[in-house]
């Protein structure tokens, strides 16, 4: 097992769900982190919760869709922040569950927005400095639908299978410089993911999970550490993780 202690990780959508996981988890392993997202509020309690730890953390309050806001938050991190060693490309979302001949728009411009663009925009900014520093780990959290396309799922299985092909393509086009690259991909996983994909809707965001034990953003998170701690000659490449209640993208068993 490799330390983190001391490494800068770099964790988008850290406000909620998965990637707040993942900061709180990279802080118990001692690692300096880069936190970002757009809810500034939950950014400053986030971070004054980490450094009340120990946890050396600087916030970004960033829409990951902005690319040049992107790439002047990545060039003016201060020179003590620069060497990032772990990305965790976590930021992203659903919005609707309708079929392509109803789909809206607008659903469709911010899921590809935010989880392929945003994605790359964060992606291209990042890598160059890994490098040039011959060493580093990009972390994509893709998904089940990233797999397979269920129905309704149309747009957002089609960018999370973008994020797929982005994860093997940078592994291809990385190799040989000491980057190593990682795609998380996980079933059902108890976050804001359905709330924000229901536009709010408490109740229905509630029905997905019903009668049945689904992933925790705690357990996506201890496999995100568990492939930044592998020795620096392993490349954990792929990793798709289930509620043992669910054995494909639709096949789920509830009481
Ligand atoms: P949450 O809704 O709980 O968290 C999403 C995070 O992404 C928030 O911190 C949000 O912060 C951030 N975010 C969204 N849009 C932007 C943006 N434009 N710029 C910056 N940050 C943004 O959902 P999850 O934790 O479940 O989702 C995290 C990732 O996991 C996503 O990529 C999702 O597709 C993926 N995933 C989720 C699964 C699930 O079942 N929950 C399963 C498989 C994959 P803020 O609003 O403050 O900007
Ligand atoms: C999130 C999991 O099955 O709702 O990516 O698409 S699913």
């Amino acid at each position: 097992m490799t330390s983190l202690k001391g490494k800068i990780v770099f964790i988008t959508g850290a406000t909620s769900g998965i990637g707040l996981a993942c900061a709180r988890q990279f802080a118990q392993q001692g690692a300096r982190l880069l936190i970002a997202a757009r809810r500034e509020e939950r950014l400053q309690e986030l971070s004054t919760e980490l450094s009340s730890t120990g946890t050396d953390a600087l916030w970004l309050m960033l829409d990951v869709r902005n690319q040049s806001a992107v790439q002047t938050a990545v060039d003016g991190l201060p020179e003590e922040w620069q060497e990032i060693e772990v990305l965790v490309n976590n930021a992203g979302l659903s919005r609707g569950l309708d079929t392509i001949q109803e789909g809206k728009l607008e659903d469709w411009e911010e899921m590809i927005d935010t989880n392929v663009k945003g994605l790359l925009y964060i992606s291209r900014a990042v890598l160059p400095g890994m490098v040039s520093r011959g060493n580093g780990q990009v972390i994509n959290i893709g998904s089940v639908a990233g797999r397979e396309v269920y129905p309704k799922g149309n747009v957002y299985c089609a960018t999370k299978h973008a994020v797929a092909a982005l994860t093997t393509g940078m592994r291809l086009d990385l190799l040989g410089t000491g980057v190593r690259v990682t795609t998380i991909d996980p079933g059902l996983v108890e976050t804001e993911f359905s709330v924000v994909r229901f536009h709010g809707d408490q109740e229905r965001a509630a029905a997905v999970y019903r009668g049945l034990i689904p992933l925790s953003a705690d357990d996506v998170a201890d496999a995100v550490i568990y492939c930044a701690t592998r020795p620096p000659h392993v490349a954990v490449a792929e990793m798709l993780l289930f509620p043992t209640a669910q054995a494909s993208a639709t096949q789920v068993t509830r009481r």
